[in-house]
């Protein structure tokens, strides 16, 4: 385990959490063509380097350690400065000793708005990944996941992003998901389905619409990230619709 603590600030919002104490995502959203600075101050015991997953950016700034750029040691300080060109669901992780350090935490999402963005409720970030935390949905395993409460009739946007190293089929109970992008790109032809499988490094956007009544449940369905002999645990949350 990681024993140490990551903090970037950078412009436009941009804030990146502590390890120790934030092991949910952070989010960011920003706009097309904005200017960010984000600098990495690396208080881990080991080196680490951030890598801008989707986005489209300078080689130089591609934050892949070992080659586009000198590892960050510990106690030391790297900074990445770039225009965000493209929109889309992308995410910001480690990209040094990554197996270890982007399931222990060393994540988020990093979101660019589009001026066609569908009119939703609500826009639900959901982070799944696997491994020294368990299996977890934005960083905590059932019952600490935190369940999408919505009125019916509302529509809910859900991001998908797969940090983890293992691919994660999303079933929703009681409704369709409309999965409307794929990486960042909108669809050709979305298409609806009840379980949408996330492979590592994807990001899915998809909409649901809370048209049924009731406590529905939403899980993986490998069901070894979600249910054993004492019941749920894991890749397990709920959709709630009063
Ligand atoms: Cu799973």
């Amino acid at each position: 385990m990681l024993d140490g603590e990551v903090v970037t600030t950078g412009a436009r919002g941009l804030n990146f959490g502590a390890l120790q104490q934030q092991l949910h995502p952070v989010e960011s959203r920003v706009r097309r063509l904005v200017h960010v600075r984000i600098v990495l101050h690396n208080k881990l015991r080991e080196s680490t380097a951030i890598h801008f997953h989707g986005l489209l950016v300078p080689n130089d700034q591609d934050g892949v350690a070992g080659l586009t750029q000198p590892l960050v040691k510990p106690g030391t300080d790297y900074t990445y400065e770039f225009t965000v060109r493209n929109t889309g669901s992308h995410m910001y992780h480690s990209h040094m000793n990554g197996a270890t350090q982007i399931p222990a935490g060393l994540l988020g999402a990093f979101i660019v708005e589009d001026n066609e963005t569908p009119n939703v409720t609500q826009d639900v970030v959901m982070v799944v990944n696997d491994g020294p935390l368990g299996y977890t949905l934005n960083g905590k395993g059932f019952p600490a996941t935190t369940p999408i409460v919505a009125k019916q009739g509302d529509t809910i946007r859900i991001r998908y992003m797969n940090e983890g190293l293992q691919i994660h089929p999303m079933h929703l109970h009681g409704t369709a998901q409309r999965v409307i992008t794929q990486d960042g790109f909108p669809l050709p032809q979305p298409y609806s389905a009840d379980t949408v499988l996330v492979a590592p490094g994807q990001r899915v956007d998809v909409l649901v619409e809370a048209s049924e009544l009731g406590a529905w449940a939403f899980h993986c369905h490998i069901l070894t990230h979600a249910e054993n002999e004492t019941g749920m645990f894991g890749m397990v949350t709920a959709l709630i619709v009063q």
